[in-house]
């Protein structure tokens, strides 16, 4: 086994000096926003003056809280975020950090289960919700989704007093394609066999993107790279997997840790904690608001119907990445990506690239179970 790459630690260390710009920052005035997902444009909430942190949940000691008035049979993802939103605001002793530096959360209108879940939260903090159109292919999308992000940008004016302009605006477009172009920077030398990163030390870095600063995280991924152009990677063993499905938010390394345990190394990950995060730009010389919409509505989520874009999406990833097999990863009672699964199966038939699906929760029950189907799979494609 490798020493791990030393620029890590940079991402461990930038934690707490976060933590404690964002309380500073707070303590001067400047809103704090929490969001649940890609869909909602950080350049249009740093253009106004605000900061933002994601409060998707990927840890298991909230979800009992939530579970104390939320079905059983929903999402993790969805339970871990609101059990920590509950406990923060009623003085539990979880200690979820992120929940207590927000002013207030911007929620979207994606999946049913976090569209429910966002009715309650406004009982614990000032809630506000994007809409999205749920076809974006069709004519009219683009046109409701403009208005939606410009009625966003409004809200974040009354919010923060601060005018949004266009050039603030088209600075925080570069900005973020800056972040953008380092990650694909970081993704392309993993297309190298044998790749010099394992798919664990990504997804910690992938998870931090949505904490850090946008200057933090790139400077750290600027180091990375650099470190990663020179290192030499021990000759690879097993198999190069491509993980697929579900957002793995930070606490969660589940699916990711046992399949590098086995011996295969995960080459690219198709989720927002991967490629849907920074995959497409942000058109720069166009009028902003509107290259904006086009870009994010591009993200292809399966609560978008049809998702067509998708599917083509990871076929070419699996080529790009010479990949001997996919780990499709759905999240327990998410319908949206589980159900996706077929089509995608159905594609990847067509390539002749074989197809594991696993559902998992947050919990480490099923692990032995896990790592048994893992070690066949891998078998298979070695
Ligand atoms: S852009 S994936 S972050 S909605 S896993 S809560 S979909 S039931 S997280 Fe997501 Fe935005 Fe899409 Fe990404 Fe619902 Fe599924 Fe749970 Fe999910």
């Amino acid at each position: 086994m490798q020493p791990p790459l030393k620029s890590l630690d940079y991402f461990q260390k930038s934690y707490d000096i976060r933590v404690g710009q964002l309380k500073e920052k707070r303590v001067r005035g400047t809103k704090i926003i929490g969001t649940f997902c890609l869909f909602v444009p950080d350049e249009i909430i740093f253009a106004a003056g605000a900061d933002r942190l994601v409060l998707c949940g990927g840890r298991t000691d909230t979800i009992a809280r939530a579970e104390q008035s939320l079905p059983r049979n929903i999402c993790p993802l969805i339970k871990s975020s609101f059990g920590a939103v509950v406990d923060a605001c009623c003085g539990g002793n979880l200690s979820c950090a992120h929940v207590q530096l927000v002013d207030v959360v911007v929620a979207e209108a994606t999946c049913d289960g976090k569209k429910k879940m966002y009715e309650l939260l406004p009982e614990y903090l000032p809630t506000y919700v994007l809409d999205l159109p749920q076809k974006p292919g069709s004519p009219e999308a683009i046109t409701y989704f403009l208005s939606e992000l410009r009625k966003f940008g409004t809200y974040l004016e009354d919010l923060t007093g601060n005018a949004i302009n266009e050039e603030q605006l088209k600075k925080e477009i570069n900005s973020s394609n800056e972040t953008r172009r380092l990650l694909h920077r970081l993704f392309d030398m993993r297309r190298c066999d044998p790749p010099p990163i394992t798919g664990s030390e990504v997804l910690q870095v992938m998870q931090k993107q949505f904490f850090l600063s946008p200057d933090q995280f790139r400077e750290g991924i600027r180091q990375l790279c650099e470190e990663m152009e020179h290192r030499i990677p021990p000759a690879r063993s097993g198999p190069r997997i491509m993980i697929s499905g579900c957002p793995m938010s930070a606490g969660n390394t589940k699916i990711s840790d046992i399949v590098e345990k086995k011996g295969a190394v995960i080459v690219v990950e198709e989720s927002c904690t991967g490629t849907r995060s920074f995959w497409d730009l942000v058109e720069e010389d166009k009028e902003p608001w509107t290259a904006l919409a086009e870009r994010y509505l591009r993200i292809p989520c399966a609560c978008m119907t049809p998702n067509d874009q998708r599917i083509s999406h990871i076929v070419d990833l699996a080529r790009r990445y010479h990949v001997d097999g996919i780990v499709y990863y759905t999240l327990q009672f998410c319908h949206g990506y589980n159900i996706e699964r077929l089509r995608v199966q159905k594609a990847l038939k067509k390539e002749k690239i074989p197809l594991l699906a696993i559902e998992s929760d947050y919990g480490d029950s099923d692990v032995e179970q896990i790592g048994i189907r893992i070690d066949a799979f891998l078998e298979m494609v070695s």
